[in-house]
């Protein structure tokens, strides 16, 4: 056995409560080890000397690791534990004391893993309605133009033209109220919408003023009538909070050109000198963008003012939750007061960050629910370009499920690609079939979808401006056959094996295999992007497939079927 690869840390996300009276338990081991892996428990306020053993499920595999998992019912919620490990020579157990041959039971005071209790309020709770949720990303500027009256001498591109970095088309809130129908007959039930509320940019994420939507986008009529509607067809709504940072045009930092220290807000920046100086930039930023002035988020005061802001749009709009613009770089003190606030106001309102890297520290009950799951979209450009095996890719997912906590891989928000990164089928080199696959597996692997406008009819784009082109409402007709088959992969969210089951991830040969499965049905998703033409696999119950002939995956296909579990 390697030793050295054995690792278990109490009170981490190796082991948590799922609910008060659940843990879940992980341990992780050497793949190449063959192990029998027990968990040895007690309750410390029965009696402490009467031990007890369950086995442990092998259930993830990384490149390198195994881990072993428990959910485990509680009888009591102060519980000790240590592990047995068992190779085919020996037996061993992991302590605090670490990895020995031999445990002291009469020592478990001072020596055993310990969960000492589970508290209501420090539970993670998830947000139900992320299990089943289909986002549907929407960049205002560039989805759809409704309001013909408005003051539209800002526009500087044709609906047609292709964008650049300072383009304005005119899409606006009304557009997007008229085509909701559209966004509901895909089998979306959650908007997301980059920011709305007054800035100079087409993009918004410079705000000038928190509490009004920009007059480009209309007004806050407008957006009632857009929630309304929207929860009327049983659609969610997210909006994007940028609290980073501001528009150097804002009149909090205007105030800090002006009046420098002698500014009330002169605080809530990082600034160099005496005042802020446009010209110099001698104040902290969103990465070197001058007119982006980071906001000082530990500062007690910036706090107040922008969970004021946040509580005001649920508050009085109803909305459904905040994606935070560059929430790593924003303090984990903010987020946690943010987390109660947003609670407080609406029990079930998600909170989703937008981390591009390993999160967990955000996503441990007390701050997101979810964050925006790049790592996915990585591994699947990866695999989808053939730079990654299917082993490969399935080691990498189970990877990334390892790095969080069950609760937070359900309501994780896996996409394809945003208006931040390249549209996937351009990047894939114009495959439909292939972004086919990739949404099945988006919708198949944990978590929540997020599909970014213009998906369902094959927009293509390079990266920002271009992955931000105008929606060609006229190519609709052409895309039946398509949206139709989008609709078919998004409506497999609604099995109950999807929502609530657990999740297999592994490889054979060229195929990508994914199991969703509960007591009851076992739901699979087996992906070909290799060569081998003759695997059967799904011969009942299938449920959706593509290039899927004679009962064989053929070089990039893909079947979903479905089974009664064994
Ligand atoms: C504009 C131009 C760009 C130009 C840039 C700098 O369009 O071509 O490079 O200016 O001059 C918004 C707009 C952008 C705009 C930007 C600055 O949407 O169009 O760019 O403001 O004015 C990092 C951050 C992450 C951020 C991405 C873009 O961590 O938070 O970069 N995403 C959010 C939004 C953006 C938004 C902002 C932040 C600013 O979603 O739309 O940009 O409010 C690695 C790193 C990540 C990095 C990622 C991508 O993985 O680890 O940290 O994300 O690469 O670069």
């Amino acid at each position: 056995m390697n030793k050295a690869a054995i690792l278990h840390i109490s009170e981490s996300l190796m082991a948590y409560a799922i609910r008060l009276d659940e843990l879940n338990i992980r341990l992780r081991a050497d793949k190449n080890d063959k192990l029998d892996i027990s968990l040895l428990y007690t309750y410390k306020c029965d009696d402490p000397h009467l031990w007890q053993e369950v086995k442990m499920k092998k259930t993830f595999e990384d490149r390198y690791f195994s881990y072993y998992e428990i959910d485990f019912k509680l009888k009591d919620k102060r519980f000790a534990y240590v592990f047995k490990i068992q190779d085919e020579n020996e037996v061993y157990y992991l302590s605090e004391n670490g990895l020995e041959e031999t445990y002291d039971f009469d020592q478990f005071y001072f020596t055993s893993f310990h969960m000492p209790y589970i508290h209501e309020a420090d539970l993670f709770e998830p947000v139900e309605w992320m299990k089943e949720a289909v986002f549907y990303q929407i960049f205002p500027e560039r989805f759809r133009r409704g309001d013909f009256s408005k003051d539209d001498s800002y526009i500087n591109q044709a609906w047609e033209d292709l964008p650049k970095p300072n383009s304005f088309a005119g899409g606006d809130l009304k557009g997007i109220i008229e085509k909701l129908d559209h966004i509901k007959d895909l089998g979306v039930n959650a908007l997301y919408l980059t920011p709305i509320f007054i800035s100079p940019t087409n993009h918004k994420y410079d705000t000038i003023d928190y509490y009004e939507i920009d007059p480009q986008f209309g007004n806050k009529n407008d957006f009632k009538k857009l929630v309304e509607k929207a929860h009327g067809f049983g659609i969610r709504i997210v909006l994007d909070a940028v609290f980073n940072h501001m528009c150097h045009e804002n009149p909090i930092f205007k105030d800090v050109i002006e009046k420098g220290k002698e500014s009330r807000y002169y605080d809530w920046f990082y600034i160099n000198g005496d005042k802020a100086d446009v010209e110099k930039i001698n104040y902290e930023t969103f990465a070197h963008v001058y007119n982006m002035p980071k906001l000082k988020t530990s500062n007690r005061e910036v706090q107040d003012y922008l969970i004021k802001i946040a509580k005001y749009w649920i508050e009085e709009f109803d909305i459904d939750g905040w994606r935070l613009d560059v929430s790593d770089e924003v303090s984990h003190d903010l987020w946690k007061r943010f987390r109660k606030e947003i609670k407080a106001a609406k029990a079930d309102a998600v909170i989703i960050g937008e981390n591009w890297h390993n999160a967990e520290s955000f996503l441990r009950g007390d701050e997101f629910d979810s964050i925006m799951n790049y790592a996915f979209t990585n591994v699947c450009l990866a695999y989808f370009k053939g730079e990654k095996s299917a082993q490969e890719t399935s080691d990498y997912l189970n990877m990334v499920i390892m790095r969080n906590r069950d609760q937070a891989n359900r309501m994780m928000l896996n996409f394809l690609d945003t208006h931040d990164t390249p549209r996937f089928i351009t990047e894939i080199g114009g495959s439909r079939d292939k972004v086919l696959a990739a949404l099945s597996l988006s919708v198949v692997y944990m978590g929540a979808n997020s599909l970014f406008y213009g998906t369902e009819i094959g927009l293509e784009g390079k990266g920002d401006p271009d992955c931000r082109r105008t929606f060609p409402w006229q190519n609709l007709e052409e895309n039946k056959t398509y949206i139709e088959k989008v609709k078919e992969i998004l409506e497999i969210k609604k099995h109950q094996t999807i929502k609530d089951g657990d999740i297999k991830i592994y490889s054979h040969k060229d195929l990508l295999l994914l199991e969703r499965f509960d007591q009851e049905k076992t739901l699979s998703l087996a992906i070909n992007l290799g060569r081998q033409k003759d695997f059967a696999l799904a011969d009942e119950n299938i449920l959706i497939s593509n290039n899927y002939s004679n009962q064989s995956l053929g070089e990039s296909s893909f079947v979903v079927w479905e089974k009664y579990s064994k």
